[in-house]
């Protein structure tokens, strides 16, 4: 499918952000995509600055990225973390040993003084990738999930812990401070659409959304013409990879597409949902969004380019501030294949 001419800006978080924004980054020319990557699950860890969300989008677009893991690299090994299990050192985070190296020329590049954004498109560069990835904000943002065992940094929770301390609240340590990256300042002011990737509505696009000042910025330009699409990470109500239905039933949510659509209703325009919600949809629509029911699952790079090529095309036929022109409804039966990730 040949795409109309546009230029997209996309918010995305890990594994299932970087599937779409692969396809958007195949489907789309470099210079008229922007994608701007969460960093609160940004860490120090043994010394070094990780950036997982930022490596794992890297890494996917550089066509490096481990298949089975979604994060990490392809062809790993761990040397490394094996050695220093055997001394007693913190082994819990899997770093790979070619891993390792971004991790330490990113804490290289920043304690020379360079903000995350350079280092960022200085890592991009030497890995090959021509789309233009920028994290939210060079200024230090770090996620802290609240739990029933009290609050713990975002990896304690993720990787630690495995997601299992049940969820009260989140809280983004320095966001109120922290300043939009340029580059999603001037790819905001410039966008003809904004795409929400299939990623955590709470720990992965709200640290992105809140940004001070951003909320007023995004409703200026809907109300100028330029609609905001979400893509559903949620789908058949049931878990997908990574915590986000857990976590909407922990905060005494309905683990579906239609309380991620009250979640985003009012700052969002429309929403793709899976074909196994279509049901959803009418009850979608009268919350105010157009919907697209398609397959979202994002099996293999065909299925990533498939969705990202529709998702644009739902975005264009929407005007705006939900006001809209022909939002389409697909009924499409699919053959399942893999597994749902966020
Ligand atoms: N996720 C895991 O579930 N376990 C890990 O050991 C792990 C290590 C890791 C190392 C580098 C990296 O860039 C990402 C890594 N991730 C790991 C993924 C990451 O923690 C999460 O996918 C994101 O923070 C959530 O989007």
């Amino acid at each position: 499918m040949a795409l109309r001419q546009t230029t997209i800006l996309a918010f995305a978080g890990g594994v299932g952000g970087a599937k779409l924004a692969l396809g958007l980054a195949r489907s789309l020319p470099p210079d008229q995509l922007t994608i701007v990557v969460n960093t609160g699950d940004d860490f120090e860890h043994l010394g070094w600055h990780i950036s997982p969300d930022l490596d794992t989008v890297m890494y996917t677009l550089a066509g490096l990225s481990n298949p089975e893991t979604g994060w990490g690299l392809a062809g790993e090994s761990w040397n490394f973390l094996d050695a220093l299990d055997r001394l007693g050192g913190e082994a819990w985070f899997r770093l790979g040993d070619r891993d390792l190296a971004t991790h330490a020329q990113r804490t290289r590049l920043l304690g020379e003084g360079l903000p995350l954004s350079a280092v960022t498109r200085h890592l991009c560069e030497r890995l090959g990738v021509t789309a233009e990835i920028v994290p939210m904000s060079d200024d230090p943002v770090r996620t802290i999930v609240h739990t029933d065992d009290g609050p713990l940094p975002f990896q304690e929770y993720f990787v630690h812990r495995r997601c299992e301390p049940r969820v009260r609240d989140f809280e983004f340590l320095g966001l109120p401070s922290a300043r939009p990256q340029a580059r999603l300042l001037e790819a905001l002011a410039g966008a003809e659409r904004l795409i929400y990737c299939p990623s955590n509505p709470y720990v992965s696009i709200a640290p992105i959304v809140n940004l001070p000042g951003l909320q007023p910025l995004i409703a200026s330009r809907r109300a100028a013409g330029m609609p905001v699409v979400a893509v559903s990470p949620i789908v058949g109500g049931a878990a997908l990879k990574g915590p986000a239905a857990k976590m909407m039933t922990e905060l005494g949510l309905d683990s579906t597409v239609i309380a991620l659509a009250e979640h985003y209703a009012g700052t969002i325009d429309g929403l793709v949902l899976d074909v196994v919600d279509a049901a959803s949809a009418p009850a979608i629509e009268l919350l105010g969004l157009r919907t697209l029911v398609t397959n979202t699952i994002m099996a293999t790079d065909a299925d990533k380019i498939r969705l990202a090529q529709e998702t644009v095309e739902f975005a264009l036929s929407l005007k705006g501030h939900g006001d809209t022109e022909t939002g389409r409804q697909g009924d499409r039966e699919t053959g399942r294949q893999g597994d749902t990730e966020t």
